[in-house]
């Protein structure tokens, strides 16, 4: 298996690309932008929102305006549709920062979370790190029971799998050095890529650690990610274990 060593990053060079998904959402999209640019100040380089040619005028709208406010939001739309997968891996081909951030639009993740992942990265040095909800100070509000035990039980076989001590390897809602973004062949196309691109660069020998994060269920729009989706899940944690991750040039 490849090992991708990466230089140190000294916190005051920090530039991170955020990787902003959008499919039908509106307030929640200005919310987390406008927390972004307020809370991350000059270390913010970039938001790329990628929007779904399928989302409608007011989503757009929202994001219109977010771009006209601040240089450094841009809009992306999807090409390769539909699926979270495709939107993020477009949005990864955008990034000019050396940190990328991925983080829904929909509300459901917690802001303040991001804060503590940049404390962790900063004392730290790591190369990758997660928001776990499955951390005390973490949890779920108004998640499926059913889900919940899917997921329990998923965390539960795929950290013996991967010898490692994160406990949310399914949460989409992480900052990671910018090159696995830009190395790392990506194939997930639907919500599976939440948990590749974990798998991914823990495979590849990044230095992981998680920090404590509450996720909401949303109270505007619509998830997309169905009970028959978390299947997926396991058919790529499979794969990333058992098979070499590629590499491409970046
Ligand atoms: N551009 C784009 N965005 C998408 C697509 N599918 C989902 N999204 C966005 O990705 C984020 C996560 O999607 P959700 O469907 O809520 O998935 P989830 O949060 O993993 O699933 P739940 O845990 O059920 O809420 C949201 O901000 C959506 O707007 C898509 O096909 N294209
Ligand atoms: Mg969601």
């Amino acid at each position: 298996m490849p090992r991708l060593e990466l230089p140190p990053l000294a916190p005051a060079d920090y530039r991170i690309s955020v990787v902003l998904p959008v499919y039908a959402e509106t307030d929640t999209v200005r919310e987390v932008a406008r927390w972004l640019i307020e809370r991350l100040g000059a270390s913010l380089h970039q938001i790329v929102i990628v929007i779904s040619p399928k989302s409608g005028e007011a989503s757009r709208r929202v994001c219109e305006e977010l771009a006209a406010a601040d240089p450094r939001v841009s809009i992306h739309v999807q090409q390769v549709n539909p699926g979270l997968g495709n939107a993020v891996r477009e949005g990864f081909r955008h990034v000019t920062g050396n940190l990328v951030l991925n983080i829904d639009s929909d509300g459901e993740m917690e802001n303040e979370t991001v804060s503590r992942m940049l404390e962790a990265m900063r004392a730290r040095g790591l190369d990758l790190v997660l928001a776990s909800r499955w951390m005390r100070g973490g949890g779920f509000s108004g998640y499926s029971s059913l889900k919940y035990v899917l997921n329990w039980c998923f965390q539960q076989v795929f950290r013996v799998l991967f010898i490692t001590r994160v406990n949310d390897l399914t949460y989409g809602f992480k900052l990671m050095r910018a090159e696995y973004a830009r190395r790392i062949a990506w194939e997930g196309t639907l919500h599976e890529i939440a948990c590749e691109t974990t798998l991914k660069p823990i495979r590849l020998g990044a230095r992981a650690a998680a920090v404590p994060s509450r996720w909401t269920a949303r109270t505007q729009g619509q998830s997309k990610n169905t009970f028959w989706r978390t299947f997926r899940y396991v058919g790529m944690a499979l794969k990333i274990r058992f098979k070499n991750v590629r590499l491409v040039d970046s």
